[in-house]
């Protein structure tokens, strides 16, 4: 794969949206899914120390119906890989769902 810059995670508090917005464009072969892969690929842009490991957790976590990735457009995936990130990313997180 190209070398490729990817947006950073934005700084500060982060809603749902921004969160699924930076996550998306990790899904390398547009599936609408995050793979464990994918996800370790987003990790590792944030310069993460064990991403692999990490992104095998944050899949575990966040894959409500077992199928081994995140879906990027479902609420509930998403929202559990965001619980996942605010624990174990130091992410800041302004409100789990939105209202
Ligand atoms: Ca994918």
């Amino acid at each position: 794969m190209a070398f490729m810059r990817y947006r950073a995670l934005p700084q500060g508090e982060l809603t749902v949206e921004e969160f699924r917005a930076w996550l998306s464009q990790f899904d390398a072969d547009r599936d609408g899914r995050i793979s464990r892969e994918e996800l370790q690929h987003a990790l590792r842009s944030l310069n993460v120390w064990f991403a692999w490991w990490k992104a095998r957790g944050g899949v575990r976590t966040a894959d409500a119906n077992r199928d081994g990735a995140v879906a990027v457009d479902g609420e509930e995936e998403v929202a559990r890989l965001f619980a996942f990130a605010q624990r174990h990313l130091h992410v800041k997180i302004t409100q789990l769902v939105p209202c």
